[in-house]
């Protein structure tokens, strides 16, 4: 048994989260971590809001709520649709928590410790008619690096460079819209990543594994040295973390506090000892998730999280971890995904553009949108949810393949033989050909799930549920039943035992209608089936089933037409 960490990039905490966002990061990291506690693995799976920084103050303030007060509530909201997804963290927690403020203040102080933090007079922008310093989000401009003309203060959306708000081409202030503005002097910490390059260039050439979207983001931003320049790791914000060192003040930055990038992958951390603090459990619980010393030598960790994310995963973060000295794990395995857009055009939280997590379940429950975004994971490029493309996946994959061959199977064996697995019968050439076909597609899946090639997995589960239909389409049971019913009662024995392997090898997809299949069939028996032979006369004669309801049912053209019309512009 292997023990498996698994991170997601933490969700902004203002606002729902659209389905781009969670394609990009929570749900593959859920198949995953479904997959691995399928497999008999040791895992935990942390994910958490990301609460503070300039996206949660300028988001309250336009709901015209106290920031904190915005945050505990859209934490709630989050959590609720985390469920309604079926995202199976074992802790979903908050940046803004006790335990991350402990954590960040400890490693700025080992930083300092260390000689890697030093302190910078700089130039802000300060926004004459906003009375404030414009620090990330709260100003905009044009890119230096790729011309695009809404590059934050902090990084272009474009091309991933990471900017301060200095570089930024005809700037504006995002509160105001004001360009009334001057550079003034202002003292902050900088974390100095140069000093850390070699360590860093180092432990990325250790990753011979990593996927290529991954590593070259990485080794862009290293090799031109552009990456690596010092950053200002506090800003002049009230909300965050109060800059402190360790537990002492930090003489200088008073009334300053982190730069939410700094805090925020600290949350990994913090999120799995708030995990053990939910569940009654010691400090030595947690710690032996993240300290090598401390038990964590053999902890496996995988990280989840869009490519505009992996500059702060392959550089800034593992930067505080090596700085600080203290044998905290670093990631092992960093899994990257482009962008999925939406009908033509890019998802768009502020214009409202495309589904958010709420209407989705409002409309189909969350198995439909898993199988879907999954099944077309932004992997190797971009890809783009239409609602042809996700009524057609729906429509063949779920009800046709899979959800037909639990109706059929289940009300052909009521029918004929009664709500029992038929004993008449043995199995025949034919049957052990689908066993034998089915042993070399469940390694595959499984090999696909293991290297986290998600579209890939889709296609390998895809393909074992046709198989089963083809089996029964070639063998035919409701026409041999007439001269042979003992022979079509060995089929359909086969068929249900097949029924139960199916739920246990779709569940990391599709965990609610596995449930329902599992709980038809009357079994909770979830061993994954290594030996597929005995996975499939698992379920003896005579084990009682009851015929679940439809699994799937069919999107039609008006509906796909109307959620068309409804999600094409702006959400109010
Ligand atoms: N909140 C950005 C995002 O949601 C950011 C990720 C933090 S991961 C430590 O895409
Ligand atoms: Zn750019």
């Amino acid at each position: 048994m292997a023990r498996i960490l698994i991170t997601s990039a933490i969700p902004y905490i203002n606002g729902i989260k659209h389905l781009g966002n969670l394609v990009g990061s929570q749900l593959p990291a859920d198949l995953f971590a479904r997959f691995n506690r399928a497999m008999g693995h040791e895992v935990m799976f942390i994910c958490a809001t990301d609460e503070h920084g300039t996206p949660a103050e300028l988001a309250a303030a336009k709901a015209g709520q106290p920031v904190a007060e915005y945050c505990a509530e859209m934490h709630k909201v989050q959590a609720e649709l985390a469920k309604g997804f079926r995202l199976s963290f074992d802790h979903f927690g908050r940046s803004s928590s006790q335990r991350n403020h402990v954590l960040t203040q400890h490693f700025a102080g080992k930083l300092a410790d260390n000689g890697l933090i030093r302190e910078v007079s700089e130039k802000m922008i300060f926004s004459i008619d906003d009375n404030r310093f414009l620090p990330d989000r709260y100003i905009e401009g044009t890119c230096p690096n790729c011309g695009y003309d809404s590059a934050r203060g902090d990084q272009c959306d474009n091309c991933t460079k990471q900017l301060d708000p200095t570089d930024l081409i005809n700037p504006h202030s995002t509160i105001s819209g004001s360009t009334n503005l001057e550079v003034r002097e202002t003292k902050h910490l900088y974390l100095m990543q140069r000093a850390l390059k070699d360590k860093l260039e180092a432990w990325i050439d250790s990753k011979t594994d990593w996927p290529i979207l991954t590593t070259s983001i990485a080794k862009k931003w290293l090799n031109d040295g552009d990456g690596l320049q010092d950053r200002g790791i506090t800003r002049d914000l009230h909300w965050g973390i109060p800059v402190m060192k360790g537990d002492q003040p930090w003489p200088g930055m008073e009334g300053k506090v982190f730069y939410v990038w700094f805090d925020a992958p600290i949350e990994y951390i913090a999120g799995t000892a708030e995990w053990a603090d939910a569940n009654g459990k010691a400090d030595a619980d947690w710690e032996r998730w993240w300290r090598t010393d401390k038990g964590a030598h053999d902890v496996t960790y995988y990280q989840f999280m869009g490519k505009d994310n992996v500059p702060f995963h392959t550089l800034s973060f593992p930067a505080t971890i090596l700085g600080s000295g203290e044998p905290w794990k670093l990631v092992d395995y960093l899994k990257s995904f482009n962008y999925l857009n939406y009908d033509g055009g890019q998802f768009s939280t502020s214009r409202g553009r495309g589904v958010f997590m709420d209407q989705a379940l409002s409309i189909l429950p969350s198995d439909y949108w898993r199988w879907w975004l999954l099944s077309h994971a932004p992997e190797s490029s971009d890809s783009e949810f239409t609602w042809e493309n996700f009524q057609a996946s729906v429509n063949k994959d779920l009800a046709d393949v899979l959800g037909n061959l639990v109706s059929r199977v289940t009300k052909f064996c009521v029918s004929k033989f009664g709500a029992e697995v038929p004993a008449g019968g043995a199995f025949s050439e034919q049957e052990h050909r689908l066993i034998e076909e089915l042993g070399t597609r469940i390694t595959d899946y499984a090999a696909c799930m293991q290297a986290m090639e998600v579209r890939k997995a889709s296609a390998e589960l895809r393909a074992i549920w046709v198989i089963g239909n083809e089996y029964l389409q070639a063998a035919a049971p409701w026409t041999v039943v007439k001269t042979d019913p003992e022979r079509a009662q060995a089929m359909i024995r086969l068929s249900l035992n097949l029924i139960r392997v199916y739920a246990i090898l779709s569940a990391p997809f599709i965990p609610d209608a596995a449930a329902t299949m599992m709980a038809a069939i009357d079994s909770d028996d979830w061993t994954w089936p290594t030996d597929v032979a005995a996975a499939m006369t698992a379920l003896p004669a005579g084990h009682a089933f009851t015929v679940p309801e439809n699994l799937f049912r069919k999107i039609t053209d008006e509906e796909r037409a109307d959620w068309q019309a409804r999600f094409a512009g702006v959400r109010t």
